[in-house]
This record gives C-alpha cells, sequence and structure tokens, in this order.
C-alpha cells in the first residue's frame, strides 16, 4: 500500500451467506485488536465507519429462490458509497465483511475511481453463479458475476459506478469447491485460477508473483479480496461454509506479506469471518494478523 491512511469501513452483513453469524464479523475483528495494529504499524486511521445493513428480523420472509436481494442491493449502495469516500480522501480502504456479497458494494465503489481495476480473489469459491444457475440461492456465491457484469443484478444497478471489472485482470487463489457452471464459466472467460492443486504443485510464492502479474498488468489499482475460507478450516474454523484443504497458516501470512512488498495493493476486504462457529476467537485473530501483514507487518 502507498496510502498512509486506512479507513475502516464495516458492513455487518451476514444474509448474503449460507448461515447467519457472518454479520458479526466487523466487530469480532475489532476486538481481536485490529486498531491496535494499524496503530503499531504507524498508520493513521482516518475514519472508521459503520454501514448499516438489514438484519433477518428486519427483512421480510424470504420466499424467493435468491435470497435477500433487496438487501444485498441495499447495502451494496452503501458499501460503495463510503469506499468511494474513503478513495477520495486518499484513504486505503479496508473493507471488513459480513458475508462476500458485500464485495459487490466495494468493488462499485472502487471502478467509481480505477478504470481498469484489478482484482485478485483468495477463496475456496469461485463465487461466480448468477441469480438464474445458482444452486443455492444465497449472494455470496454470486458476487464476481455481479461484478463482471454476469448476473441480472449487477454493479450498474449502483448509482454512480463505473465499468465491470475486466475478467483478464482477475484471478483466483485458492479454489477448490466449485460448481459445473462456474467451472464453465472460468473456462469461458479465461480466468485464471490459482487452485490448491497450483499452490501444491507451483509452490505460494511463485502463485502470488503470477497473481500479481495478472491483476497488476495494464490496471490502475489492484483490490485484494479475502475470502478467510480460502484457509484450511483447521487454521480458520470460523467461517460460514468451511472446506477442507486450504491454505495454512505460513503460506497465508507469506502471501499477505508480498503482496505488501510491492507496494500495488490499494484496497482489501477480508470477509466470511463467522463467530459463531469459532473457538476462542481464533479466526478473527487470524484476520487481524492477515491484515497486518497486507498493511506492511514484517518479522523484522
Ligand atoms: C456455492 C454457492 C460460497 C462463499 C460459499 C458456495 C459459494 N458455490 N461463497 N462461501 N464465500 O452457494 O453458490
Ligand atoms: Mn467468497
Ligand atoms: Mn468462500
Ligand atoms: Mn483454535
Amino acid at each position: 500500500m502507498e496510502q498512509r491512511q486506512v479507513a475502516i469501513i464495516k458492513v455487518p452483513f451476514g444474509l448474503g451467506g449460507a448461515r447467519g453469524g457472518a454479520e458479526l464479523g466487523p466487530d469480532e475483528l475489532i476486538t481481536a485488536g485490529l486498531k491496535r495494529e494499524i496503530a503499531r504499524l504507524g498508520l493513521v486511521l482516518s475514519e472508521e465507519v459503520r454501514v448499516e445493513c438489514p438484519s433477518v428480523s428486519d427483512a421480510p420472509i424470504e420466499r424467493n429462490r435468491v435470497k435477500y436481494l433487496d438487501e444485498v442491493r441495499q447495502v451494496s449502495e452503501r458499501v460503495c458509497t463510503e469506499v468511494s469516500r474513503a478513495v477520495a480522501d486518499g484513504s486505503f480502504p479496508l473493507v471488513l465483511g459480513g458475508d462476500h456479497s458485500v464485495a459487490i458494494g466495494t468493488l462499485a465503489g472502487l471502478t467509481s475511481h480505477y478504470s481498469n481495476l484489478g482484482v485478485i480473489w483468495f477463496d475456496a469459491h469461485a463465487d461466480l453463479n448468477t441469480e438464474e444457475r445458482s444452486l443455492s440461492g444465497n449472494m455470496h456465491g454470486m458476487s464476481l458475476a455481479a461484478a463482471l457484469g454476469h448476473s441480472a443484478f449487477n454493479l450498474s444497478h449502483i448509482p454512480g459506478v463505473g465499468p465491470f471489472i475486466n475478467p483478464s485482470n482477475l484471478v483466483y487463489v485458492g479454489l477448490r469447491d466449485l460448481d459445473e457452471y462456474e467451472k464453465e464459466q472460468i473456462r469461458a472467460h479465461g480466468i485464471k485460477s490459482f487452485t490448491m492443486h497450483d499452490i501444491d504443485r507451483m509452490g505460494i510464492q511463485c502463485v502470488v508473483e503470477q497473481a500479481l502479474a495478472v491483476a497488476g498488468k495494464g490496471s490502475d489499482g489492484i483490490h485484494l479480496s479475502f475470502d478467510m475460507d480460502c484457509l484450511d478450516p483447521r487454521e480458520a474454523p470460523g467461517v460460514g461454509t468451511p472446506v477442507p484443504g486450504g491454505l495454512n497458516y505460513r503460506e497465508a501470512h507469506f502471501a499477505l506479506e508480498l503482496l505488501a512488498s510491492t507496494n500495488r495493493i490499494t484496497s482489501m476486504e477480508l470477509v466470511e469471518v463467522n463467530p459463531l462457529f469459532d473457538h476462542n476467537r481464533h479466526t478473527a485473530r487470524l484476520g487481524v494478523e492477515l491484515i497486518a501483514s497486507l498493511l506492511g507487518k514484517r518479522i523484522l
């Protein structure tokens, strides 16, 4: 990161997820010491905003196959506004989810400033489903389809946003649980994907270097979207949809340290921390450490 100012944007929203609890993520990360880490790094916390989010008790009983679309739309608009404001202020936007549907708003806000945004997406999942093709109806599995303009609800529905993200500047790290339709989409659009198989084969250093090259080619900013379920559930049990065989502690730290050392990352979001499935705040503490690594924390 080049900016020395960080804007924390908390998005306590869980209705896009498979099960409740992700709405507790932002407070859990703060309690786990996020602001102390930011201060230790000598960074200025320029603002800390909390996006107002509907919860199950506010929402009408969901009878549609695609769940809580109206609520996701509302939250996307608000997140877009806050992220856009943070960039305009010269701050590094740090978005705390919430389930991964909050990325729709983040990407909308970013594309209002960056005309060719690179995106590095750490996740067990591809989040490429459309409303028609999703098997679950959960919007957190559709955020990238929205950002690429593939789904019925997409970035252009959010007031004031720029272009869709370009699939040639999007890259996945950590994939291991894909729906058939998502596999077809990855092939059809030639989206660069480093699966767990590739990480085992090439090593995380090589993967991160190649991922940066893809996201950075001709782009004017690079967003890191970090879904905590990219990690192995033994490292990060507190997520809504754990999938075995993920990144370990050292791979994840090293990956984010490598990204930090390039000074190319212009924003980050960390999503899917679910305290209801965690033990002793373990996952949130790991999340804080990983954010610190991305913001420049080093061992020596
Ligand atoms: C599945 C779906 C998903 C995150 C799970 C899972 C999607 N492909 N995304 N956890 N973050 O429901 O569409
Ligand atoms: Mn995800
Ligand atoms: Mn995921
Ligand atoms: Mn533990």
